[in-house]
């Protein structure tokens, strides 16, 4: 979500090859080979390989910089939103999101837990999916320390956007970018924004984008129905 959107903001062309995760498209050595956590998404440029999508998106704005998804000044700050959005995924989008709907879609069979242990190496990403693998199951537990995490993050957002269009002021840059999917994906799995007001005035402005629009929704169309 955060690549695609980052490309049409820049109105850069790029050819999509969509990997189904419930039908297990992703644990294939092919894919393993190109991505080494056989995560999405994967972005392949002049041959030259990028994952993880934070770094990607920064990637993109420093390579195509025209039009700038940067603020004109303070642009540790706008970093520091994208370090903050890929160091939560683990502990607390990852487990939130499968605890309160995707575990049971994304179960793998025996055959394919096999191959996924024999291809990762990434042992936070072994430990994460063991949690729902065979009977084991995330749970209530998972849930709450997700929540306090997030809790800490919202706030921190909600503080962000005072008197604010956009996270980093007028322009909207790639530190919206990180966090809109977080706040797509979250929505969908019955995170509660009732609290945050600023947020919430944040969501409607990013859902009149085009970025939005044909970035996410196009391909997601309502996250609590996948
Ligand atoms: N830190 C990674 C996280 C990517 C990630 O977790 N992607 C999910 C889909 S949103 C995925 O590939 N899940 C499959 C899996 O966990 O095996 C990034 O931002 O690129």
């Amino acid at each position: 979500m955060r690549v695609r959107m980052t490309l049409i903001e820049k109105g850069l062309p790029w050819t999509s090859h969509h990997l189904d995760l419930k039908l297990k498209e992703n644990i294939s050595d092919d894919y393993f080979s190109i991505n080494p956590n056989g995560l999405v998404p994967t972005l392949v440029d002049n041959g030259v390989v990028h994952i993880e999508s934070n770094d990607i998106i920064d990637y993109l704005d420093e390579t195509y910089p025209e039009p700038s998804l940067r603020p004109a000044d303070n642009e540790d700050e706008m970093l520091e939103w994208l370090r903050l959005a890929a160091s939560i995924h683990v502990p607390a989008v990852k487990p939130y999101v499968y605890a309160t709907k995707m575990q049971k879609k994304l179960k793998k069979t025996g055959e394919e837990q096999k191959k996924y242990d024999d291809l990762q190496k990434n042992e936070e990403l072994k430990k994460f999916h063991s949690k729902h693998a065979g009977s084991a199951a995330f749970d209530e537990n998972d849930i709450s320390g997700a929540v306090n995490i997030l809790d800490d993050c919202f706030s921190r957002l909600e503080r962000a956007l005072e008197g604010r269009e956009w996270i980093m002021g007028d322009r909207f840059t790639l530190a919206d970018i990180s966090w809109i999917p977080l706040h797509f994906v979250l929505d969908g799995c019955g995170y509660c924004f009732e609290n945050y007001p600023n947020v919430s005035r944040w969501a409607r402005s990013f859902h009149s984008r085009e970025s939005y629009r044909d970035g996410i929704l196009k391909w997601c169309p309502d996250f609590s129905n996948v």
